[in-house]
């Protein structure tokens, strides 16, 4: 669960953006999607965060971190956020207190 934001930015059809998408949804992660330019050139905004003008990135207001690659994304809210299934129950983060 988190409290602040996390911005995801993205592009439509963008299979490396949906994977990150899915595991932001997998793991019960609240997100803001904010689509980019489809043109490289024209990605200042994301550049401007990460210092690349590739996305999927990421900025985690709850942590302070921002990145970019889609399996550093996914191993990241994976091991911050993630919920573990047994016998097809959700272990809740808060152990269900
Ligand atoms: N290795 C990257 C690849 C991401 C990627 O190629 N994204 C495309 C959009 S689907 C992009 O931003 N291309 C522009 C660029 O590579 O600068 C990842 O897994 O996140």
């Amino acid at each position: 669960m988190s409290d602040k934001t996390i911005t995801l930015y993205r592009l439509q059809g963008c299979p490396f953006c949906e994977r990150v998408v899915r595991s932001l949804q997998d793991n019960g992660v609240e997100y803001e999607s904010r689509f980019v330019e489809a043109r490289h050139s024209r990605r200042d905004a994301v550049q401007r965060i990460s210092g690349a003008r590739t996305v999927p990135a990421i900025v985690d207001e709850n942590t302070g971190v921002t990145m970019s690659e889609s399996a550093n994304i996914v191993e990241y809210v994976e091991a911050t956020y993630g919920q573990r299934e047994t016998e097809g129950e959700a272990v809740r983060a808060d152990g269900g207190a």
